[in-house]
């Protein structure tokens, strides 16, 4: 049998950051209320839960590496919801958000999950922020669950 190393679903004691973009903010609520409620079912608690906001998803890299530095958490959530519009617009700023926060989890010490999600229609961001296609808060709130203890388990 191979040796499988994986980090269990269990948030008891951990301490998370969602940062959380505020722009179409009717779905990116819905995104934090999906990532917060995973990580009480998760075990977490409610106090060692943050969560800070900022304008647009093109500033998740920079408030995420700010809470990194200055906040004791095990891992950070990163939320926004990316609509396309008649412009180039929103391809440099879905660029940026991927490019920031990947190499945040890369280069820092702590995993930083991805939840933003890039939507060409609304109806794309109803289905992915609670509807048909589940809440993409609540499954980047479980990778970093599962990051933070593979991490603890490969120290
Ligand atoms: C400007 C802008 C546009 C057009 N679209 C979105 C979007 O769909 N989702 C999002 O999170 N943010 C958007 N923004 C705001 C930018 O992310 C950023 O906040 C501004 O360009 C200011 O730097």
């Amino acid at each position: 049998m191979p040796k499988v190393i994986e980090g269990h679903l269990n948030a008891e004691g951990r301490r998370f950051a969602i940062v959380a973009a505020r722009f179409n903010s009717i779905f990116a609520d819905q995104l934090v209320g999906g990532a917060v409620d995973s990580l009480v079912r998760h075990g977490a608690n409610d106090d060692d839960i943050t969560v800070v906001r900022c304008p647009g998803s093109f500033e998740l890299p920079q408030v995420a590496a700010r809470v990194a530095d200055s906040l004791a958490v095990d891992a950070i959530i990163c939320l926004g919801v990316l609509i396309r519009g008649a412009t180039p617009h929103f391809d440099y700023i879905a660029a940026e958000a991927a490019k920031g926060i990947g190499a945040l989890g890369t280069e820092g010490d702590i995993p930083v999950a991805f939840g933003v999600i890039t939507c060409d229609t609304l109806e794309q961001a109803i289905e992915r922020s609670g509807s048909k296609a589940g809440n993409k808060g609540c499954e980047a709130a479980l990778a970093a669950i599962e990051m933070v203890n593979l991490y603890h388990d490969l120290h």
